[in-house]
C-alpha cells in the first residue's frame, strides 16, 4: 500500500469499496461497530452514536442514527407510510433534515438489516446519505405552476442516480446478506470517485431564480434553472459554496457559492459539468486535512477564473459566463396553494423537522399517517424542514383540514412569524459534535425572541432564525438574519445581517451569550431596526446596512440606561 496516502484514505481502500467488516459484524451480538467501521458506516447512511443524556447515569447507550437520501424531497404516498412505519424500529420519530432527507435515531444495530432491506423494498436508500460522495440532491419540490418554473424533478432525480457510488457493497451487505467479497472478486468500479471516493463530502442543489428556499449558496455546486414562458432554456451553475467551520480551526469558514458559468438545458450536459466539479473536488481538495477539504477551500485558493478555466479543460469547451441571477424573499408554501386546475397542495409546518405524537393534543405523526392512509397522497419534504401533501382534489380540501386540525397541527397562519420560519439543528442528546442544545432549546428562544419583537411593535415581521448546536452549521445559521451557534458550553455566538435571500452571510453580533441571554441582548436591536429601518427594509438588510458596531452600540446604550 502507497505510504503517502492520508490515513482516510488508506482506510477507504482497506475498506474495499465501502465493504470493509460490516457484513462479519452484523452476524455478532455486539451492541455496537469497531471503530474502523464507523466511517465506512457513513457512507451507507448510518452513524453511530450515543445518547450524551445517559452518559453521566451509566455505560454508553450505542445506537444509530440512519439518513434515508430523498432526491428532491419526494416520496409517494407508499414510502411515506413505509417511512412512518419503519421508524419504530428506532424512537418513533421521523425527522425532516435541512436536506430533505428523513432520519431514523436510535435504531439498534441488531435492527438496521431489516430497516435496510424494508426501505430497499419501496426503493428508497441511505447510500451515500453520508460520506465522502454526492449527498443527497435537494430541490425546491413545490409543484407551483407559473412562467418562471418548468418541471425540473427529472433532472434531479437524474443527477442524484448517475452521482451515487456503484459499488454493490450496500446491497450485499444490507439486503443480500452475503459475506464481504474481495474486490477482486467483485466487478466493482467507482468511475467518478475512484477507490478513494472524496476528499470530504459533496453537496449539490437547484433552486428556481428569486426563490432561495434550498440555499443554493450554502453548496459546493448550485443549479439555478433558466426558464422562459414555462420552459427550461438552461442552467446557471454555481459553485464553492459550504457553512462548516471548524472549532479551533482558524482557516475554516463559512462560504458562499460563486456563479461560475452557464449551460443549456441537456440532462447530459448539466452531468457533464456537475461531475466535472466533483473530479476538480476529487483531485485538488485537501486530503491531508479532513477540516480544510471542502471544495470551497479549492475555490479560496484559484479564485473563480482559474476555477472556470480548469473546469473547461476538463470539459474540453469553453463555457458561457453566468447570468446574473436576482432573488426575492422564498416562500415557504405552507398552508393552502393551488397545484393545477383541480388540484391543491397544501404545506405542513414540522417544527425542527420532528414528526412525532408530542403529546394527546398535537399528534403530528398520527395525523400526517392518517391523511395519506385514507387519500393517498404523495409528500414531499422541504430543505426548511417541513412536508407538502400534494394532489389533493377540491373537494377533499375540507377533510384533510379537519384531520389536521383533530390532531393539533397548526393552521400556519396562526404560528408567531419566527416560529413560522425558524430551523434548528438535532444537536443534543443524538449529535455527537454538539457543543450546546440547539433542537430542544428552539422552540423556547424563539418565543422569548418574538415576545421582544411584539413588545418593540414587530409582531408581524417575518425574521428568519436558524439555530445550530455547533459552528458546523447544519441549520445553516450563518444565512439566517438571525443566527444562534454553539460554541462552549452553554454559550452562543449571535449572527446579525444575513440576506433572507440567502445571499449574504452574517457577521458574529455577540460571543460568550448564555441561552437565557439571547432575547434581551437582541432587544435593542429591534428598537433600533423599528425607530430606524426603510420601508419594506428587511431586518437582515437592516442590520447589514446599519454594520454591526452600530447595533452593537445600541445593545451598550441601552443597557447602561438600565
Ligand atoms: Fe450536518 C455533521 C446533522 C445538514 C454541515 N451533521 C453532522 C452530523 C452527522 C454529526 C457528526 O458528524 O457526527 C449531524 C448528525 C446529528 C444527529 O444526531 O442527527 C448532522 N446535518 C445534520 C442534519 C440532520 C441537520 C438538520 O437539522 O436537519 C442535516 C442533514 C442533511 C442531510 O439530509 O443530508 C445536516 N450539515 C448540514 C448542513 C446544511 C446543508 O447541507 O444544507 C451543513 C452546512 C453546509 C455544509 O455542508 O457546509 C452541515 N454537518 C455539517 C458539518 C460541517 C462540514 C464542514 O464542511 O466542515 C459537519 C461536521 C463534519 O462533517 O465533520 C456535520
Ligand atoms: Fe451536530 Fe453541530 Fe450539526 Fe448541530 S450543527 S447537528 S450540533 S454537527
Amino acid at each position: 500500500m502507497d505510504n503517502a496516502l492520508a490515513p482516510a484514505d488508506k482506510a477507504k481502500i482497506e475498506a474495499r469499496y465501502l465493504r470493509g467488516t460490516l457484513a462479519e459484524e452484523l452476524e455478532n451480538d455486539l451492541a455496537e461497530f469497531a471503530k474502523p467501521s464507523t466511517a465506512v458506516l457513513k457512507f451507507h447512511g448510518i452513524y453511530q452514536q450515543d445518547d450524551r443524556d445517559l452518559r453521566k447515569s451509566g455505560p454508553k447507550q450505542i445506537s444509530a442514527m440512519v439518513r434515508v437520501g430523498i432526491p428532491g424531497g419526494v416520496v409517494t404516498a407508499d414510502q411515506y407510510l413505509t417511512l412512518d412505519r419503519l421508524s419504530d424500529l428506532g424512537e418513533g420519530t421521523l425527522r425532516i433534515t435541512t436536506r430533505q432527507a428523513i432520519q431514523y435515531h436510535h435504531v439498534p444495530k441488531a435492527r438496521l438489516r431489516e430497516l435496510m432491506r424494508n426501505l430497499n423494498e419501496k426503493y428508497l436508500t441511505s447510500l451515500a446519505a453520508c460520506g465522502d460522495v454526492v449527498r443527497n440532491v435537494v430541490c425546491c419540490p413545490a409543484p407551483i405552476l407559473s412562467a418562471d418554473r418548468a418541471e425540473i424533478m427529472p433532472y434531479v432525480l437524474f443527477l442524484s442516480r448517475s452521482l451515487k457510488p456503484k459499488t454493490n457493497a450496500y446491497y450485499e451487505v444490507w439486503i443480500e446478506g452475503e459475506h464481504a467479497v474481495t474486490v477482486e472478486d467483485s466487478a466493482d468500479v467507482e468511475p467518478l470517485y475512484g477507490a478513494t471516493y472524496l476528499p470530504r463530502k459533496f453537496k449539490v442543489a437547484f433552486t428556481f431564480p428569486g426563490d432561495n428556499t434550498t440555499d443554493v449558496y450554502a453548496n459546493d455546486v448550485g443549479i439555478v434553472p433558466r426558464c422562459s414562458l414555462g420552459k427550461l432554456i438552461g442552467f446557471t451553475i454555481l459553485a464553492g459554496g459550504g457553512m462548516g467551520q471548524s472549532a479551533g480551526v482558524k482557516a475554516s469558514h463559512p462560504r458562499l457559492a460563486d456563479p461560475v458559468c452557464d449551460i443549456g438545458a441537456d440532462q447530459d450536459e448539466l452531468l457533464e459539468v456537475v461531475s466535472a466539479i466533483v473530479t476538480i473536488h476529487r483531485d485538488f481538495g485537501n486530503r491531508t486535512n479532513r477540516k480544510l477539504a471542502r471544495l470551497k477551500y479549492v475555490m479560496d485558493d484559484w479564485g473563480v477564473a482559474k476555477f472556470k478555466q480548469e473546469l473547461e479543460s476538463r470539459v474540453g469547451r469553453p463555457l458561457r459566463a453566468p447570468s446574473q441571477l436576482s432573488w426575492t424573499r422564498a416562500l415557504d408554501y405552507l398552508g393552502w396553494h393551488r397545484q393545477s386546475d383541480d388540484q391543491w397542495f397544501v404545506g405542513v409546518r414540522v417544527v425542527a423537522g420532528r414528526i412525532k405524537d408530542y403529546d394527546s393534543e398535537r399528534r403530528i405523526r398520527t395525523g400526517l399517517r392518517a391523511i395519506v392512509e385514507k387519500f393517498g397522497y404523495d409528500v414531499r419534504f422541504t430543505a426548511q424542514q417541513n412536508l407538502y401533501i400534494v394532489g389533493i382534489p377540491d373537494h377533499e380540501r375540507r377533510e384533510v383540514t379537519r384531520i389536521l386540525r383533530e390532531h393539533g397541527i397548526a393552521d400556519p397562519e396562526s404560528l408567531p412569524p419566527v416560529l413560522r420560519h425558524a430551523l434548528a439543528c438535532p444537536a443534543l442528546p443524538t449529535c455527537g459534535l454538539a457543543i450546546t442544545e440547539s433542537e430542544r432549546i428552539m422552540p423556547e428562544v424563539v418565543a422569548e425572541i418574538q415576545r421582544h419583537l411584539d413588545e418593540a411593535g414587530l409582531a408581524c415581521q417575518d425574521v428568519q432564525l436558524r439555530t445550530s448546536g455547533c459552528p458546523n452549521g447544519c441549520s445553516r445559521p450563518y444565512t439566517a438574519e438571525i443566527g444562534i451557534v454553539g460554541a462552549s458550553l452553554n454559550m452562543y455566538t449571535l449572527y446579525l445581517g444575513a440576506s433572507p435571500f440567502g445571499t449574504r452571510m452574517g457577521s458574529v453580533f455577540a460571543t460568550n451569550v448564555k441561552r437565557h441571554d439571547v432575547a434581551p441582548l437582541l432587544r435593542p436591536a429591534f428598537d433600533y431596526y423599528k425607530a430606524n429601518r426603510l420601508s419594506d427594509e428587511a431586518f437582515g438588510d437592516f442590520c447589514h446596512r446599519v454594520g454591526i458596531k452600530a447595533l452593537q452600540e445600541a445593545s451598550a446604550l441601552q443597557s447602561s440606561a438600565q
